[in-house]
C-alpha cells in the first residue's frame, strides 16, 4: 500500500489488462482509488484500444495507471513487474481465451493459461517470502472447466474439461489451490460463466452475432456464418462480473467461487433476440459452416452461484435482454460509422507505401 494525497491507496496488478475484463476491472479499481499496474504484450500493432480512454502518459504526475511490457511466457519479466508494482492484489486475467483456437494451438494455450499461471504464482510466492508483504491473488477460472458435467454447475461439481483451453484452466485452478495449501497464500479461483459486453472480442459468438446484425442492418454485410446453434450458455455482463472478482479478493477468506446469472439460453435464442432488436429475421441471413464446429463441444452451461450471492453479497445487475440490447445498440453505432466511412470513400492510409 502506498500513501497517495495523505490516503492509503492499494496497488493492483492485472495481467490481461488489454482484454475485455481487464478494461472493466481497471475502470472499477481506478474508481476505488487503486493504483493499477497492467501487463501489456509487445505487439507490432496497437493492442490497447480497450484501455486507451483511461491511459495516462508516463510523464503525468501522480498517475494511477501504469503499463508494463511483459508476457505470461516469460518469468523474468513477470518477476520484475511484481517487484516494481508491489501489488496488494494480483488479478491473473491474461490468457489465450478462445476455445476453438485452443484446438489449433494447444501447446501455446497450455503455456499461456496453465504454465503462465504457475509462473505468476511462483513470483508471488517468492515475493511474499522475501518481503513479508500480504498479497492476494485472483485466478480467472472458467465454466468451460465443467465442460460435459451435468447442469446446473456449482463449486461442488466435478470438472470434465472438453478442450485444451479448459484442461489448461483446470491445471491453473489446481495450481492455485496447491499454492494456497502449500504456502498459506491468499489465492482465490473465480469460476466465471460466459460474460459479454460491447468490448467482447469479435470472434466470440455473441459479439460475432451483434456485430453482424448491425452491419446487415446498414447494408454492409449479407450473410453470417456460424457453427452449432444448439449450445446453451449462461451469459452475463462483464461489467457485473469484474465487481465479483474484486469482492472475492476483499473477502476474509480465500476460496473458489462460481459467478453466473442462473439462466441459460441457446446460441439460436441469442440470435433471435439480437436480430429482433433491429427488426431483422436471422433465418434470412444465417448459414451453418461446419468449420465453426468444435471437435468436442460443451453443450450446456448453467451456473449455480449461491455461494457468491451469500458470501460476497454479489448478484448480476444486467438481464439477458439488457445485455443483448446493449451490445446490439453499440454495434449498430459502429456499423453506422463504418458505413459513413464507406460512403465517403474514405481512404485509410496505405502504410505499405510509407
Ligand atoms: P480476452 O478479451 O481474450 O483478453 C485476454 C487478455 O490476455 C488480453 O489482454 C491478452 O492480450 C492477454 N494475453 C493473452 N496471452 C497473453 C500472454 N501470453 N501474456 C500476457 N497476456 C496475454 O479475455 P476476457 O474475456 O477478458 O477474459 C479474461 C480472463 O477470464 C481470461 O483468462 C479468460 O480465459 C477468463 N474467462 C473469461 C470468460 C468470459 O466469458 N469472458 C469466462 C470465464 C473465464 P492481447 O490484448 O495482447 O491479446
Ligand atoms: O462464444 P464462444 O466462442 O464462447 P465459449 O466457447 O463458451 O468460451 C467463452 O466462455 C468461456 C466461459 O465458459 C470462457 F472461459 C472462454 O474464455 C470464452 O470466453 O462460443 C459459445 C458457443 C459454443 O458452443 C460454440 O460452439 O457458441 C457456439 N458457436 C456457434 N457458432 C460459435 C459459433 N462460437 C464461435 N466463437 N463462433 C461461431 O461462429
Amino acid at each position: 500500500m502506498e500513501v497517495l494525497g495523505g490516503e492509503l491507496s492499494k496497488s493492483a496488478l492485472i495481467t490481461g489488462i488489454t482484454g475485455q475484463d481487464g478494461s472493466y476491472l481497471s475502470e472499477l479499481l481506478l474508481s476505488k482509488g487503486y493504483t493499477v499496474h497492467g501487463i501489456v504484450r509487445r505487439s507490432s500493432s496497437f493492442n490497447t484500444a480497450r484501455i486507451d480512454h483511461i491511459y495516462q502518459d508516463p510523464h503525468e504526475a501522480g498517475r494511477r495507471l501504469v503499463l508494463h511490457y511483459a508476457d505470461l511466457s516469460d518469468s523474468t519479466g513477470l518477476r520484475r513487474v511484481v517487484e516494481a508494482a508491489l501489488p496488494d492484489e494480483i488479478y491473473n486475467l491474461g490468457a489465450q481465451s478462445h476455445v476453438k483456437v485452443s484446438f489449433e494451438n494447444p501447446e501455446y494455450t497450455a503455456d499461456a493459461d496453465a504454465m503462465g499461471t504457475l509462473r505468476l504464482l511462483d513470483c508471488m510466492r517468492d515475493h511474499v517470502h522475501h518481503t513479508g508483504r500480504q498479497v492476494r491473488f485472483y485466478q480467472a477460472g472458467s465454466s468451460e472447466m465443467f465442460g460435459a458435467a451435468k447442469p446446473p454447475q456449482s463449486e461442488a461439481t466435478p470438472f470434465y474439461p472438453r478442450s485444451p483451453y479448459a484442461v489448461s484452466k483446470v491445471a491453473a485452478h489446481w495450481y492455485g489451490i496447491n499454492y494456497r495449501e502449500a504456502y498459506g497464500l491468499f489465492i482465490t479461483n473465480g469460476i466465471l460463466f460466459n460474460h459479454e459486453s460491447p468490448r467482447r472480442g469479435e470472434t466470440f459468438v455473441t459479439r460475432k452475432i451483434t456485430r453482424a446484425a448491425g452491419r446487415i442492418k446498414v447494408g454492409l454485410q449479407k450473410k453470417l456464418f456460424l457453427g452449432n446453434l444448439e449450445a446453451r450458455r449462461d451469459w452475463g455482463f462483464a461489467g457485473d462480473y469484474v465487481e465479483a472478482m474484486w469482492r472475492m479478493l476483499q473477502h476474509h477468506q480465500s476460496g473458489d467461487f462460481v459467478i453466473a446469472t442462473g439462466e441459460a439460453f441457446s446460441v439460436r435464442e441469442f440470435l433471435e433476440e439480437a436480430f429482433s432488436c433491429l427488426d431483422l429475421h436471422w433465418e434470412k441471413y444465417v448459414e451453418i459452416d461446419p468449420a465453426y464446429f468444435r471437435p468436442t463441444e460443451v453443450d450446456y452451461l448453467l451456473g449455480d452461484s449461491t455461494k457468491a450471492r451469500t458470501a460476497l453479497n454479489w448478484e448480476p445487475k444486467t438481464s439477458f435482454k439488457q445485455l443483448v440490447r446493449m451490445m446490439v445498440d453499440s454495434d449498430l453505432r459502429l456499423a453506422e460509422n463504418e458505413r459513413l466511412i464507406h460512403e465517403n470513400k474514405f481512404v485509410a492510409a496505405d502504410l505499405s507505401r510509407v
